[in-house]
Parts: C-alpha cells; structure tokens; sequence
C-alpha cells in the first residue's frame, strides 16, 4: 500500500508537470484527488490494515494528498504565469514607431459654398427651411403660378412618380409649404437637391442643388430685393463686385428679374469665362406673384414678398472656374482635394 501511495505521488506529479491548461489539471485532480479518485480508493482499503500500519499509511496518505494539492496549485500558477507572459509579449508597444496617418476627409466643395451662402442669409435674419424631394405637383407647379399647358410641366422635363406626384424640380415648394403654415413676417431660404429630366453632360446634371429665398412682408419692394441680392454678391464675391438686372420672366414672379455680377476675370471688357458678355447670370428673382400670395392665404393687398432661386453648382463653378458639372459627383480625389 506504501508502494502504491508513492506510485500515485509520483504519478500525479509527473502528470501535473506536463498539464498545459487549466482543464488539463482540473481533470488530474479529479483523477487524483477526486471522489472517485485513485488517492481515494487506497484509502478506502485502509479497513484491512493491521492497528500499527494504519497511521503510519494513514500519515502517508495525508502527505501524499498534500503534495499532489501543492503540485496541482504550483502547476496553475505556473499556466497563469505563462499566460500573463505571452499576453504581455504580444501587446508589446513600440513607442518609437512612427504613428499611422489618419487621412482627414474635408468638405465637398458645393457644400463649402453652401454653407458660405448660409451663412450670408442667416446673418441677414434668414432661417433655412427643408422640405420634401417627392412632392406634389400642387406645391411644385400649380400653387406657383405654372399653368397645365408650362413646358416644365412635360414629362420630357420632369421625373413623375404618378399623375400628381413627381420628384421636386425646384425648392419653391418649400416655400410655399412655409407660406401656408406661417404668417408673414416671413424670411427664409430653401436649399437642396432637386431634379429634371436632363442627360449629363458638362452642364447639365439630372440631379442638382438649388437655393431659393423667400421675404414676405407688409411694404416689400423691389429697392428691398435688389438691396438684399446686391449685399449676397457683394459677401459672396467681394466687396467689388458689381450687379445688374435684368427684365426676365418667371410665373411666379411679377414683375421678375435675372441678376448678372460683373465678370471678375475681366472686369467687363468679355473674356473666355463670360463669354465675351462681360456679365455672368447668378441668380433669377421677382416680386412674388399675388396669386401665388392668395394659393398660401395671403392677403396680396396687406402683403407682398421677393423670392430668388440660383442653382448652387453654378455658383460653385463660377467660383473656382470649374468647367464640367460632371466633376462634382464622380468622388476623384484629384479634384476634391483642390478645395
Ligand atoms: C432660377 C429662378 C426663381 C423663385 C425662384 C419663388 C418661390 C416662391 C414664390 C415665388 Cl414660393 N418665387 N422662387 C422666384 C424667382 C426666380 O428661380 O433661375 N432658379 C435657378
């Protein structure tokens, strides 16, 4: 019984030192140690041993149980040990790597002159107001004034989803949504993306942005829409520039109006950029309509109003001297790192 005590001894510590996870060594001591175990069964035989070999086997067996108890927590620190070690190892931090560059993204260049032109308006006492893209034919043409018979209603123009709903060909809508639910005074500008039934090229895109504005108030005039247009140039371009208008013609405005800025390139002598005109087209603009006042319950005798509408690439491509439209939604780093 001596003999077989040792040999478990040996046995479990042999074992033990070659566990290499803790499963391994909880099922050793099971093996072991355990009810069942190997420790056990030698004891459960001491019945048949004689008064004097009894508790020197007895001794033996409680030192040999000891030690595999020792030899089982000295082989799981030793795992953990181990573990900690590696863990270690791999996390290993050289700070004298050099860093990884973050590539910093920037602001697209229609949205850097958006905002600009935001900021114009807002300073003004301007809010912005959004609305739907899928709109009514209601609020896109017919509350604006733009008979059955217009040619921009033509479905060679505009892109229908069904007989009255069809994607926004303008932000007027916009503002004809903010007339109906707020009484004058009203200020506010309508940026966002609207569409037409047009194939890309260098200056024509099926899907562009606009910019509208919208006054209504008691004693609006003319004086107050160029005023107000003549101060946007003048913040946009610089305080040179230099504006005239036109006599144009839009259905919902009367009278209406086209604002040209002085060519920058060649201050109005005619150049390549303006065509040899002189004078390059920004913006459209007018005295809203009366019945377009009356279609939003507003009293056209108590109030009248200005708006503007101008497409935002335009702008961006006057700006920067950008010559195809097509630039602005192909995503080419070399051209969006210029702005
Ligand atoms: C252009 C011309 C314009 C308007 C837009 C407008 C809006 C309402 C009432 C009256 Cl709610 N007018 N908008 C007025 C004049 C011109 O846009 O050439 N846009 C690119």
């Amino acid at each position: 019984m001596k003999q077989q005590l040792e040999a478990i001894r040996a046995a479990a510590r042999q074992a033990l030192e070659q566990a290499a996870t803790e499963p391994d060594i909880e099922a050793l001591r099971v093996r072991f140690l355990g009810k069942k175990g190997e420790l056990t069964g030698i004891l459960k035989q001491m019945g048949g041993l004689s008064a004097e070999e009894r508790p020197v086997i007895g001794q033996l067996a409680n030192q040999v149980r000891a030690d595999i108890e020792g030899a089982i927590e000295s082989a799981r620190a030793h795992i953990k040990e181990k573990a900690l070690a590696e863990k270690l190892k791999a996390e290993t931090l050289d700070v004298t790597m050099p860093g990884k560059q973050q590539i910093l993204g920037h602001k697209h260049p229609l949205d850097k002159v958006l905002d600009e032109i935001k900021e114009i308006f807002l300073g003004m006492g301007y809010s912005v107001a959004e609305g739907p893209e899928v709109e009514y034919d209601y609020y896109n043409f017919e509350a604006l004034n733009l008979p059955k018979d217009h040619p921009a209603r033509d479905t060679q123009d505009t892109f229908y989803i069904t007989d009255n709903i069809l994607l926004r060909t303008q932000t007027s809508p916009v503002q004809v949504r903010v007339m109906e639910k707020q009484k004058p005074p009203i200020r506010v500008i309508a940026p966002g993306r609207v569409y037409r039934s047009d194939a890309l090229d260098a200056t024509h895109s099926p899907v562009f942005h606009q910019i509208e504005g919208l006054v209504v108030d008691k004693d609006v005039t003319m004086g107050d829409l160029k005023g107000t247009l003549e101060e946007f140039a003048k913040r946009l371009y610089g305080e040179e520039a230099v504006v005239r208008f036109r006599p144009h013609h839009f259905p919902f405005t009367e009278p209406s109006a086209e604002m040209d800025v002085m060519c920058f390139e060649c201050g109005g002598k005619g150049c390549r950029l303006c065509k040899g005109e002189g004078w390059i087209e920004i913006l459209g603009c007018g005295m809203v309509h009366p019945k377009v006042l009356q279609n939003c319950d507003i009293d056209p005798e108590e109030y009248s109003g200005f708006a503007f509408g101008m497409g935002l690439e335009r702008v961006v491509m006057r700006r920067y001297g950008i010559t195809d439209l097509r630039l602005f939604y192909e995503n080419d780093l070399r051209f969006l790192h210029q702005f």
